[in-house]
């Protein structure tokens, strides 16, 4: 899969009042490159409106879109990849699904990491770091220790993802991460696109 720094999550409810697409818009202007599509609570048809606007958006500005944890929808819109979580339909029969579409996969420990990277997903993600109120069901904080342990044993990409915010990420990259993930700090910001060129900033320098 083409490689990705800053990974914005769609998060509606940090932006009560503003338009789902013109926030997405702003964080890809800013730098966000791959965009994930997540809503646990959406009517079946609000989500495919939805994701069908986001798909066009990404399109338009050759981002790569991810649909969180239901293939069919990402099938139907035609989404770059599907985002599984843990208690989620197994990798094997994803991928049976989505052929060479990209599969990522949130993981929690090292162990989850490992076997995610045998059976095939493509990147993963690697949290929460920190402590968030966003995702309702995540495990206690995995902590900088978890991103030591990715960086020195698994090959595909990993993303950084939990609580991050600009006054963390750097030790977050110091920890070895050069993929960075954020929902509220992004998408609750007044000024989405100006966070997200913070961000980028800061990965780029991390790369020393
Ligand atoms: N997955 P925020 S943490 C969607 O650890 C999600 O797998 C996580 O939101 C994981 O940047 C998380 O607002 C929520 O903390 C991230």
């Amino acid at each position: 899969m083409r490689d990705f720094r800053l990974y914005v999550i769609t998060g509606e409810n940090f932006h009560p009042g503003r338009d789902l697409v013109q926030v997405m818009e702003q964080a890809i202007v800013g730098g966000a490159d791959i965009v994930q599509f997540r809503d646990k609570t959406g009517a079946r048809t609000e989500r495919l409106r939805k994701a069908q606007a986001l798909r066009e958006l990404t399109r338009r500005y050759a981002v790569p879109f991810i649909v969180n944890d239901d293939v069919e929808l990402a099938l139907e819109v035609d989404a770059d990849g599907v985002h599984l979580g843990q208690g989620d339909l197994s990798l094997e029969e994803a991928r049976r699904k989505v052929g060479n579409r990209i599969i990522g996969i949130s993981t929690h420990a090292i162990e989850e990491a490992l076997l995610a990277q045998k059976q095939g997903a493509d990147y993963i993600g690697v949290g929460p770091i920190y402590a968030t109120q966003t995702k309702a069901d995540v495990v206690a904080p995995v902590g900088l220790d978890y991103i030591r342990a990715v960086s020195q044993q698994i090959t595909i990409p990993f993303v950084a993802i939990g609580g991050i915010k600009l006054g963390n990420v750097d030790e977050v990259i110091q920890a070895g991460a050069t993929r960075v993930c954020a929902i509220s700090e992004l998408v609750g910001s007044d000024d989405v696109a100006d966070v997200c060129r913070s961000f980028i900033q800061k990965l780029d320098q991390g790369k020393g």
